[in-house]
């Protein structure tokens, strides 16, 4: 997982042809996450699961409802949404999954998100009751998950809009034994291009339904493009 450089992200809620999910797969992507803001059903993660399941790369679902959690999966990425106005984004759910899945902590299964949303329009900022932040408060976030918790991975969540990149490359100095999770509006392969370097593992979501092949490019390496 700390050698991931790129993965996609899969919205359950969202359909994605036969051979776009294989095309995603076969992509040479680190990872890919299942993940979404709304819709999400154990229904749908399931139905996914089943698609990407054959294929040789490994799997995350991202849990965003204790109700929706399919086994099978490589790695269960918990978020704690460090700037959401209500506890049960920030610990409440975390609690719930020890509770019912803590065995499996052990396995390094589970792994915790410090999530940071800073795109004020995304659904996500929305769904999980988030307050504005500034760059002060993103940086002081990207400490606290790199010292005073600590956990795995910083996961700045700029969901459907690209952002700042001299604050990416700020958040980026802050972090050491973290890892760094960049995700939102990555569009082509120059944008994904100027974040290699200092982040350590970019996320690219929608743009897979919006236009495939211009989102296989954003793999590094790509010979497409
Ligand atoms: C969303 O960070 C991911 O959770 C990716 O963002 O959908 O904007 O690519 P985009």
């Amino acid at each position: 997982m700390k050698q991931w450089k790129h993965a996609f992200k899969l919205d359950p809620n969202k359909y994605l042809s036969e051979e776009g999910i294989r095309a995603v797969c076969e992509s040479g992507t680190d990872a890919v996450i299942v993940g979404g803001s709304d819709g999400v059903t154990f229904d749908n993660v399931w139905e996914l699961f089943e698609k990407i399941e054959p294929y040789d790369v490994p799997l995350v679902l991202e849990v965003s409802d204790m109700e929706a959690v399919v086994p099978g999966f490589d790695y269960y990425f918990v978020p704690s949404v460090l700037n959401s106005k209500d506890k049960t984004w920030v610990l409440d759910m975390q609690h719930q999954a020890m509770k019912t899945y803590g065995d499996m902590v052990e396995e390094q299964l589970i792994v915790s998100e410090g999530y940071c949303i800073v795109n004020e329009e995304a659904k996500a900022f929305q769904k999980t009751n988030c307050f504005p932040v500034t760059e002060e408060d993103i940086l002081a976030y990207a400490r606290l998950v790199e010292h005073l918790f600590p956990l795995p991975i910083f996961y700045l969540e700029y969901s459907g809009k690209m952002g700042d990149e001299a604050l990416i490359r700020k958040v980026s100095e802050e972090l050491s034994r973290t890892q760094f999770f960049y995700g939102g509006g990555i569009q082509s392969k120059e944008e994904a291009e100027a974040l290699e370097g200092f982040v350590d593992t970019m996320v690219v979501g929608n743009i897979i339904y919006e236009d495939l092949e211009t989102a296989l490019q954003t793999v590094p390496g790509s010979k497409k493009g």
